[in-house]
């Protein structure tokens, strides 16, 4: 399986690891640490070290409550460390909703659309249609961050989560948009208690019937903060068992913020997986072991 995006096309044979930037002042977890355009391209390069393959960035934070964003207040914060992004080899992904966003990023070379909306918001649609390869998440979101705790309501909230994303990738399909440029997710967090991310997280499997490359958000979300009684940035541990649980349930991409704790234990993950060590990494490390 692959991802196609508009400058790389990613092959998904290993899980891959999406670094969050978060260029917000009000993230949960995050907010106002990388709000400088220098911050936020130091704190690229730092991803990219720590073995991140994917980069995404994004200016408008989404946690419960969260206030709106002007399109132009976004292209403010998004832009200039889109620009620096896209000069540093990986694939660059841009968080967001608003198609003005999406349009000046894409012709900044931006090579995926992550919008936790789902392309429904008037010109989404045909903002990433216009793109001949540019990649795109859709995610499952009920109703907006603003509203969206008193939204958390469903019979089966997976078969609930499927048939939402079953309907979206076909509206976006027949838009013109290639499968091979879609992604799902989910989404952790978003309109769920934690009973539903947990449902979706054990049930994980019923969405790869789908077809489609599956990518999940679960680093230092709250339901890893109610199973275990810790602070957003004291989530580690639980965020990578998190990613580790999602990856052995088929998804192809984690969305972190801890890159290098996910990256080695996603490389013990593949050695138990594959019973190896491959060549590579044998000769980088031998001095070590
Ligand atoms: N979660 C967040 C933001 N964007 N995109 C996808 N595809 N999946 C997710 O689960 C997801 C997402 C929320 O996390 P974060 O970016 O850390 O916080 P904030 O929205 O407060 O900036």
């Amino acid at each position: 399986m692959h991802w196609q995006t508009a400058r790389h096309t990613i092959d998904l044979q290993r899980p891959r690891v999406m670094g969050i930037v978060n260029v917000t002042p009000d993230s949960f977890s995050d907010g106002g640490r990388h709000a400088g355009v220098a911050q936020a391209l130091a704190h690229c390069e730092s991803l990219l070290g720590q073995g991140a393959d994917i980069l995404d960035i994004g200016g408008e934070s989404t946690r419960p409550g969260a206030a709106t964003l002007s399109a132009e207040e976004e292209l403010a914060r998004v832009l200039p460390v889109l620009r620096g992004a896209v000069t540093l080899g990986v694939p660059v992904s841009v968080d967001t909703s608003e198609p003005a966003v999406m349009r000046e990023a894409l012709a900044l070379g931006v090579d995926i659309v992550n919008d936790v909306r789902a392309l429904r918001r008037p010109g989404a649609l045909e903002a990433v249609a216009a793109h001949p390869r540019a990649g795109v998440c859709l995610m499952h979101m009920k109703g907006e961050p603003a509203t969206m705790v008193s939204e958390a309501v469903y019979g089966d909230v997976v078969a609930e989560v499927h048939a939402f994303l079953a309907q979206c990738v076909q509206r976006i399909a027949d838009a013109g948009i290639a499968r091979e440029r879609i992604a799902i997710d989910p989404g952790i967090g978003f309109a769920k208690t934690a009973e539903h991310n947990l449902a979706l997280l054990s049930r994980q499997r019923e969405l790869l019937d789908l077809g489609l490359p599956l990518l999940v958000g679960w680093s230092r979300k709250g339901t890893l903060g109610l199973l275990t009684g810790r602070p957003a940035g004291d989530r580690v541990a639980a965020s990578v068992a998190a990613a580790l649980a999602a990856v052995h349930r088929g998804a192809s991409v984690v969305r972190v913020h801890d890159v290098a704790a996910t990256v080695d234990a996603l490389k013990v993950w593949r050695a138990a997986e594959t019973g190896r060590l491959d060549g590579a990494t044998l000769a980088k490390n031998a001095h070590i072991g």
